[in-house]
């Protein structure tokens, strides 16, 4: 099978990518996904608590608004109905194959095309590759001695096991990210004890979370200026939330607002002391929650933050020699964001390897495209995540910069799209220049930053300067052939 555009992914960017193109009468495309059903992240992360810390009526896709949110920050199963009602169209017109896991990438210099296959076999040729499979999508598991040894059951909030009964067991919980933050004051309601293995406290600000009600709904219905107008609302005050992460001095009414809540909500000194970040606000993701604090507060949980020594059959050993006997493990550890292609193998021109060049630091044009691999981008590739305002603006910011791409190469009758070396050069060094003095730099450790410190995931500044950059970029960055 051959395709003008193969996407790789249907969650937000996949279903983005297809507008895109959609909207430029570019019909010959296809999105593989390698599950039986489309949502990315929203489908694969299930845990009890699950919900998105920006609100709603920004969380969505331009192209698919939603006026019934139920919320003003959505739960999981919210937007995953939303991702699926988003992607019918594209079901019916045949666009989607699941079941279709990327194996390998190669790429065909004497045709111009990348060759796909699957872990089956099965291959799709394309002219362009767009590879929408998301940032976070590879869970971390901790490198625990013994972890193969619990007894007990045990699961990763990035793949939750709701076979796993919960209710009267004894639970830990591993870790204490934006994750953990949302599913402890879930299972704190029927645990028998829960147990919290914090390594490092998280800043924790208000929710300001509400129900949105059905006469609002209805009017946002009726007048869509209306969800215009507030969805630029929240879009500006993120957008401002960059100046406290670029400069964290102006975050002194953040770090104002997490001690109220947190002195106002945990009222036992020693636990306080525990629960406070010593490092800037924003160097680590903040968390939204109204609830956190409280779970911990209830006498069937406790706070242990002595390192953890190793797992056993019956419990987590910590590094005093207590035992935490547990029936239930649950890992909030996170994700592996270095493992950007998830195995997937791609051979650019030559036959170099994207993964032998990305070992030490994955570097790009934009964060969309790498010198040497043709025809080939990314949404969400590295340097493009953000810690203030939502990821689906810079996902369509990168979805147009891509289809006007392949559309520019159309028009010039070009086979071959590639970024010059001098782009990922000059993104790169865009990247580093901004990084010094900003909240991530603050010495903490975090998935924004690799084991030599350099920050792998992010976009250094406001969203709004990215989709500047991209809209500039076009024709200066890449050479059509
Ligand atoms: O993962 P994390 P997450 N022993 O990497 C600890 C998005 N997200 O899944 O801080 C003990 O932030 C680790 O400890 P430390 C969002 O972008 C969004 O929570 O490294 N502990 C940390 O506490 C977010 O940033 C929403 O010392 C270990 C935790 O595990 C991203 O996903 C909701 C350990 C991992 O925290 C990741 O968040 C949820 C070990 N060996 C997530 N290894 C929204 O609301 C790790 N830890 C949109």
């Amino acid at each position: 099978m051959q395709v003008e555009v193969l996407i790789v992914g249907a969650g937000f960017g996949g279903l983005a990518m297809a507008h895109e193109l959609d909207r430029r009468g570019i019909d010959d495309y296809l999105i593989a996904e390698k599950a039986g059903a489309v949502g990315g992240t929203w489908r694969d992360n299930t845990y009890p608590g699950a919900a998105c810390d920006v609100p709603s009526h920004l969380y969505s896709l331009s192209f698919a608004p939603n006026p019934f949110w139920s919320r003003l920050f959505p739960r999981q199963a919210e937007i995953r109905a939303h991702v699926e009602a988003t992607s019918r169209p594209w079901i019916q017109r045949g666009k989607l194959r699941f079941g279709w896991p990327l194996a390998t990438l190669e790429w065909r210099p004497e045709r111009s095309l990348w060759r796909a296959t699957n872990a089956a076999g099965e291959v799709i040729e394309a002219r362009v590759v767009v590879a929408a499979m998301g940032g976070l999508h590879v869970p971390n598991w901790p490198d625990l001695p013994g972890r193969e040894t619990f007894a007990g059951r045990h699961c990763h909030t990035a793949r939750w096991d709701h076979g796993i009964e919960m209710r009267g067991k004894r639970i830990g919980v591993i870790g204490t990210g934006t994750s953990a933050i949302q599913v402890v004051p879930e299972l704190a309601k029927s645990a028998r004890r829960l147990h919290v293995f914090q390594r490092t406290p998280v800043w924790v600000l208000p929710r300001p979370d509400w129900a949105i009600p059905r006469w609002l709904q209805r009017l946002f219905a009726a007048w869509p200026p209306l969800r215009l107008v507030v969805r630029g609302a929240i879009y500006l005050q993120l957008e401002a939330l960059s100046l406290a992460l670029l400069k964290p001095r102006t975050a002194f009414w953040a770090r104002w607002l997490a001690r109220r809540q947190l002195r106002t909500q945990v009222t036992d000194p020693e636990l306080r002391r525990v629960l406070t970040p010593d490092y800037p606000i924003g160097c680590k993701r903040i968390a939204l929650s109204n609830d956190f604090y409280p779970a911990l507060m209830q006498p069937n949980v406790a706070v242990e933050t002595t390192a953890i020594a190793a797992i056993e059959p019956d419990g987590v050993r910590l590094r005093d020699g207590r035992l935490i006997e547990l029936d239930v493990l649950a890992y909030a550890t996170g994700f592996r964001p270095m493992d950007l292609l998830a195995g997937v193998d791609i051979a650019g021109v030559g036959g170099a390897r994207l993964a032998e060049r990305w070992r030490e630091r994955p570097t790009t044009a934009n964060g969309v495209a790498v010198p040497g691999f043709p025809n080939l981008f990314f949404l969400l590739g590295p340097n493009t995540a953000l810690g203030h305002n939502s990821v689906l603006y810079m996902i369509e910011s990168q979805a147009r910069h891509v289809a006007d791409l392949v559309d520019d190469a159309r028009e010039a009758g070009a086979a071959r799209i590639e970024a010059r070396p001098e782009a990922e050069t000059r993104f790169m060094q865009a990247i580093d220049a901004a990084f010094p003095g900003t909240a991530w730099a603050g010495g903490c450790k975090s998935w924004y930053l690799d084991e030599g410190g350099h920050n792998i995931a992010l976009w250094v500044g406001p969203s709004l300067a990215y989709r500047w950059r991209l809209r500039r970029a076009r024709r200066r960055d890449y050479t059509l052939a």
